[in-house]
């Protein structure tokens, strides 16, 4: 053990210096190398970089929250990624407590994350600072195209657009994993394994990204609501440092609210959506519904494989058959891959289709549903909390125009990630099989939402508490 205090999470005010608010998290596109924010957090990497590695507060310690081989396991070590349910709650904690402690590393008390958005066609490529050789920013085991200036496939904007459209938060969050994971294998080198990879300065602006997008899913209303309903998601605690590297603890009712519970908002983001833990509410953990399974085990081995589904066979509740219920259009529909696995990570993204028999690979047709890679779930190596990876992916559109039930196509395609030009390679061999456990298609229903009264009495407290 290393912290002997736990002083439990008390908000903003209990450790103002390196919480002063607000803060604004900016877009990295527009930053020179000399950027204050930059150069913070160039002086808090070398600061933290020469603590040693059992201080919490260090550049080893904090990356090692995330993932690391190293047998000591500490306090918090190996932490990342315990339940994919909480893929977007846990990385918030994360940062929030690493921009804590990069503030005051780099002397800087409203130094914020800045977020890569590589889903703007025109920020696809690392930001010139963090690949320039001998910048502190930089990290030489990257793939050495990313490096140079490779840029991220147009596709990952798509695969992001899709996942937005989504209602229910998990689907929502797994399908924005699935795009995040590309960009970690893309990237290459430590970003590639759960186990190195926060020890990239670039790790923390693809988080940023990441989290951003929790807002901007929200903020497009709809239905769509954190699982401020879901006891488990509720009260599950996390342990992280603060910048004083003492131990504190959170949990998914202290991140709902980003501007109010956390002090940032992100450059140019819509009003954030503000959400409060009801007491006692919850919902039925149930609520995303199967209605087609394809049981496998699907082996996936070669460069890119077509799996073909008779939908009508299947007969659901009530004797509907699957293509009557998504013509219905009563229910949005997912694509589920539930349960992948690799023995190593294949170092490959895979670009989703499905439609009608005959696919074409064409990330601008309508049946590309999205991307994903291999990066923390899934990888057998990985020593710490293992488990299978699910994707969703919304196929609303991809089923549109398909006339005949009688077989959908699945096309599972390995890309390197890289858009056509520099470094880009078309196929390229997978370094390991996928197996899939389960091929289904559901719906997405929006969650319920928490009683209204009760909302607006816990956001009177919260604002006349200050
Ligand atoms: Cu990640």
């Amino acid at each position: 053990m290393v912290a002997t205090s736990v002083p439990y999470f008390t908000g903003i005010p209990a450790l103002a210096d390196y919480a002063v608010g607000p803060t604004v998290r900016r877009n990295a596109s527009g930053m020179s190398a000399h950027d204050p924010i930059l150069r913070g957090y160039r002086r808090a990497i070398n600061a933290m970089r020469a603590l040693p590695d059992e201080n919490p507060c260090s550049w080893f310690y904090q990356a090692a929250i995330h993932g690391t081989p190293d047998p000591r396991n500490l306090t918090a070590w190996n932490t990342c990624h315990t339940d994919p349910g909480f893929f977007w709650a846990w990385h918030r904690m994360y940062l929030y407590w690493f921009e804590r402690i990069v503030r005051k590393y780099g002397k800087m008390y409203d130094w914020a994350i800045p977020y890569w958005d590589w889903t703007n066609p025109s920020e696809r490529a690392i930001p010139a600072p963090f690949r320039t050789v001998g910048d502190t920013l930089f990290d030489a085991s990257r793939n050495a195209s990313m490096n140079g200036g490779g840029e991220l496939s147009t596709s990952l904007a798509t695969s992001v657009s899709n996942a937005m459209a989504l209602l229910d938060y998990f689907n929502a969050q797994s399908s924005v994993n699935g795009p995040h994971g590309s960009v970690h294998v893309t990237v290459g080198g430590n970003m590639s394994s759960v186990s190195s990879a926060a020890r990239d300065p670039i790790f923390w602006l693809h988080h940023s990204q990441v989290d951003r997008l929790w807002n901007l899913w929200l903020a497009q209303g709809g239905g769509r609501s954190s699982p401020v309903g879901d006891a488990a998601w509720r009260n599950t605690t996390y342990t992280f440092f603060d910048e004083c590297c003492n131990e504190v603890t959170m949990k998914g009712c202290d991140v709902l609210r980003a501007a109010k519970q956390l002090s940032y908002s992100y450059e140019g983001e819509p009003a954030q959506v503000n959400q409060y833990c009801p007491l006692v509410w919850q919902i039925d953990p149930d609520l995303i519904r199967i209605l087609v399974r394809w049981p496998g085990p699907f082996l996936i081995r070669k460069k890119a494989v077509r799996l073909k589904l008779d939908p009508r066979k299947v007969k659901l509740d009530g004797g509907r058959r699957i293509d009557e219920v998504i013509r219905s259009r009563q229910h949005s529909a997912t694509l589920n891959i539930s349960g992948v696995e690799a023995d190593v990570q294949p170092g490959v993204s895979y670009a989703v289709y499905l439609g009608p028999p005959g696919l074409k690979p064409d990330p601008k047709s309508r049946y590309f549903v999205g991307d994903f890679g291999m990066f923390s779930a899934g990888i057998k190596t990985k020593k710490h909390h293992y488990s299978p990876a699910d994707f969703v992916f919304p196929v609303d559109k991809a089923l549109s125009t398909v006339r005949d039930f009688q077989e959908i196509e699945i096309m599972l395609v390995p890309t390197n990630g890289l858009d056509a030009g520099k470094g880009y390679k078309d196929r390229p061999e997978p370094r390991a099989q996928l197996s899939i456990r389960e091929i289904s298609i559901g719906t997405d229903p929006a969650m319920p939402q928490p009683p209204r009264d009760e909302q607006e009495k816990l956001r009177r407290q919260e604002e006349e508490g200050g």
